[in-house]
């Protein structure tokens, strides 16, 4: 992470942050590096496991997402002041008709999702920007995901999430999250995928 545990306060709190990173993340990242200890999979990427993961076992499809979810998440989060542009911002606007009615359309992924998930945009093989949802440690780039594609923003509806601070307010912690989006990294995570 690039920032402090404290660095996303009020927005996000700095126990969770720490119990987040620290327990949390810490937790996938050494139980996905157990599982595929000594096989061949050491030296495949991510997204080239995770293209096959229905045949894999379900600890390393668990672990192994909740690993790389994760570093999207603390990625796409800053404690600076960012706004969308350029392309990105051209084509939230001409998909979801304004970057508000795109807030509204994502928040309502992420409350919806039940039980623990994810909530993304991504750029789809159909070249558009979609909203989705994963449960558990699923994600886009999954052979097992009902929509694939690029994740550009990720956002953790987990409670371990928000639990401490937000209590069952799910809603409130994702309106939270837009003061803490971390924009000129999903623009770049667009101009990438766009190549
Ligand atoms: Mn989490």
């Amino acid at each position: 992470m690039e920032y402090s545990y404290d660095a996303l306060e009020p927005y996000v709190d700095a126990q969770t942050m720490e119990l987040h990173y620290n327990r949390h993340h810490r937790g996938y990242y050494n139980n996905f590096l157990n599982a595929i200890k000594g096989s061949d999979l050491e030296i495949k990427t991510l997204e080239e496991l995770f293209s096959t993961v229905s045949t894999l076992s379900v600890v390393i499809r668990n672990n192994g997402g909740g690993y790389y979810n994760h570093n999207l998440f603390w990625e796409n989060m800053t404690p600076e002041k960012t706004a969308p542009k350029g392309k990105l911002l051209n084509d939230i606007v001409s998909q979801f008709g304004s970057l508000d009615k795109f807030k509204v359309e994502f928040g309502k992924a992420a409350s919806t999702v039940f039980g623990s998930g994810w909530a993304w945009l991504v750029l789809s093989s159909e070249d558009k920007l979609v909203i989705t949802s994963t449960p558990n440690q699923d994600n886009p780039l999954m052979d097992i995901a009902s929509i694939k594609g690029t994740p550009l923003l990720a956002l953790d509806v987990w409670e371990h999430a928000y639990y401490l601070k937000y209590q069952n307010r799910r809603a409130d912690y994702i309106g939270s999250f837009w003061n803490v989006v971390n924009w000129d990294v999903v623009c770049e995570r667009y101009e990438n995928a766009k190549k």
